[in-house]
Order: C-alpha cells, then sequence, then structure tokens
C-alpha cells in the first residue's frame, strides 16, 4: 500500500507533551486534492520520529481551510507536539486516492472512463465498438 503525503505542520517545540484539554492542530493539504476528502472526513494522522512517518494513534477530521477556502485542512486533537501529516491511500500514485480512482492500482490521473461503467479505460480491455 502506497500512502501519499497530502500536507503536514510543525507543531514546536517536538515532543512536548500538552496537558488535558490537549491541542488542536490544523494541517494545511495541498489544493489540488481537496475536492477528494469527504465533508468531516475521519482520516489518521501520522508524525515524523526522526527518520520516517509513523501512526500517531489519533485520528482527525477535515474542514475547509479558513485562510484558503477552496482547501481543505485537517484538523485533531493531540497531547504532544510533532510535525503532523495528513496521508491518504494512493496504490498507484497517481494523485487520485483509492477510494475514489477507477484503477486503483493503475496510474491514469485522468480517470478516462469511455464506456461510463465505473472502470477506467487503463485497466480494462474496450471492444472495438467502445473505443473512442
Ligand atoms: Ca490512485
Ligand atoms: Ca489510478
Amino acid at each position: 500500500m502506497t500512502y501519499t503525503f497530502r500536507g503536514a505542520a510543525l507543531f514546536a517545540p517536538e515532543g512536548q507533551s500538552i496537558l488535558s484539554p490537549f491541542a488542536t492542530i490544523h494541517i494545511p493539504t495541498v489544493g489540488e486534492f481537496a475536492a477528494q476528502f469527504a465533508p468531516s472526513e475521519v482520516l489518521p494522522r501520522y508524525f515524523y520520529d526522526g527518520s520516517g512517518w509513523v501512526a500517531a494513534g489519533v485520528s482527525g477530521t477535515t474542514a475547509m481551510n479558513p485562510s484558503h477556502p477552496t482547501q481543505i485542512e485537517g484538523v485533531a486533537t493531540v497531547g504532544v507536539l510533532h510535525l503532523y501529516a495528513v496521508f491518504v491511500n494512493d496504490a498507484d500514485g497517481d494523485t487520485v486516492r483509492d477510494e475514489l480512482d477507477n484503477c486503483p492500482v493503475t496510474a491514469n490521473a485522468g480517470q478516462l472512463d469511455t464506456n461510463h461503467d465505473g472502470l477506467g479505460d487503463a485497466c480494462q480491455c474496450l471492444s472495438a465498438l467502445e473505443l473512442p
């Protein structure tokens, strides 16, 4: 499984514990990805431990970024400050997340589906009659 990075934000000082009621963090995500998030979608958060991204054990929701209305941000409540990030599943790395990708293991960023059956042309053999 390939997880594709969608945004990160540093909350310092690294490793600082925040006592209850903890800290609410906002992680901006890349703009072109905004349409692929469901409203208030819950996704796990990851943090950088110095050598790689590890599951933070907390989930957060998505919300409109108040500073950039066309973008989405990841919101979460955490008890420790780190460099946090949002990832989604994108097995073929074509920037279309698996849940929405009509060919999840074949790169086809354009999502062309000539016969409108929900399967992308990139992973489907089309008959001569269906070819554009
Ligand atoms: Ca994909
Ligand atoms: Ca694909």
